[in-house]
């Protein structure tokens, strides 16, 4: 019997080599194993739009095998339930339950299971319903941090928040009438990387007036967050570089109820938004509770004295869950429980 734990963690290392191009899907990893734990085939999911974890690992099977069945009973490991619907391709609990017999599969686990509505325990119960054991719930913590934005945007019908500011030594994240670059060339390319981990960017106005920023990712791999702005009576002016035409912008009159923004974005399927500033708006979503991470970039050595007072919450940012030094400065990482 193969140890799950370990061909799970291989699942995991697999989906996450999609990363950068999957998004709103999905990070999925599968592998198929013989009962002398040898390691048949290996797949995940690539791209937005292209085949699903399953899928690939099957075909690519079939193709080593040349024909030939596996004499030992095989099992199918994959990160994430298989699918039950019929998307942009066809059921994968249809697909395995078809290669059954060719490719001997006795067994089938599974990571956690798949909260998208039109999944939803559906999967698993057809494999059940053909006679194939499941077991479900292996490494399901790690399966679901994997794609905790995924599942945020199925389970709570808004995308994963991450609210994210770099501030002084002296708690100021700026002056109010001209930019301060609080942060470093290093931290620069992990605020890129985040853009890129994230589908959307959001920034207030007097944020889009007095910085003036891109909000692209240039620094990393993968692709630009949809920029979002707030913007009262239409402020900011077209020519201003968050309407670059390297990225879509989606402009919301910051009069707009939050919570209307929040679904809106889930209907457009935006899985995650990663909030840069500025301050009003920073302390208005810490007032309302609902956010996932903070992430604070400090410069010790930087004292304004005074300007814009850094975001404050009464009841705390959350955990402290990483604290990372980039160069002289340091990034505390708070998860929002
Ligand atoms: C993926 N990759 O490996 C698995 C997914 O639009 P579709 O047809 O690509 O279906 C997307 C849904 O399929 C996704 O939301 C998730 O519920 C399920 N499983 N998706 O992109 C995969 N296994
Ligand atoms: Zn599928």
């Amino acid at each position: 019997m193969p140890d799950y734990d370990k061909y799970m963690s291989r699942c995991l290392q697999l989906a996450k080599l999609g990363e950068y191009y999957v998004a709103p899907n999905p990070m999925v990893g599968a592998l198929l194993v013989n009962e002398e734990g040898v390691i048949l085939s290996e797949g995940w999911h690539r791209q937005f739009g292209g085949p699903h974890a399953e899928v690939n690992c099957l075909t690519e099977a079939v193709r080593r095998l040349n024909g030939q069945t596996p004499c030992s009973p095989v099992t199918l490991f994959v990160s994430l339930e298989p699918c039950s619907h019929y998307g942009k391709t066809p059921p994968c609990a249809d697909l395995i339950i078809s290669k059954r017999k060719e490719l001997n599969i006795h067994r089938v686990v599974v990571g956690s299971l798949d909260s998208n509505p039109k999944v939803s325990g559906e999967g698993i119960r057809k494999l059940r319903e053909a006679g194939i054991e499941v077991v479900t719930g292996v490494l399901e913590k790690e399966c679901k941090q994997l794609n905790k934005r995924f599942f945020c945007l199925h389970e709570n019908h808004r995308p994963y928040i991450i609210l994210k500011w770099a501030q002084s030594a002296d708690g100021y994240i700026g002056l109010p009438d001209r930019r301060v670059v609080i942060s470093n060339p290093l931290s620069k390319q992990v605020v890129h990387k985040m853009r890129a981990e994230n589908m959307s960017i959001m920034v207030g106005t007097n944020t889009a007036l007095t910085d003036n920023p891109k909000l692209l990712n240039t620094h990393w791999v993968g692709r630009n967050p949809v920029r979002i702005l707030l913007d009262r009576h239409g402020r900011v002016p077209r020519s201003y570089n968050i309407f670059s035409p390297d990225s879509e912008t989606i402009v919301y009159s910051d009069n707009t109820q939050w919570e209307y923004i929040l679904s809106d974005l889930a209907r457009r399927n935006i899985h995650s938004l990663l909030v840069e500033g500025g301050a009003t708006l920073l302390n208005n979503i810490l007032a309302t509770g609902i956010f996932d991470e903070v992430h604070i970039e400090v410069n010790p050595k930087m004292y304004l004295c005074q300007g814009i007072k850094a975001p404050e919450s009464p009841e705390g940012f959350g955990a402290l869950f990483e604290e990372q030094t980039i160069d002289n400065n340091i990034l505390y990482t708070y998860v929002h429980y």
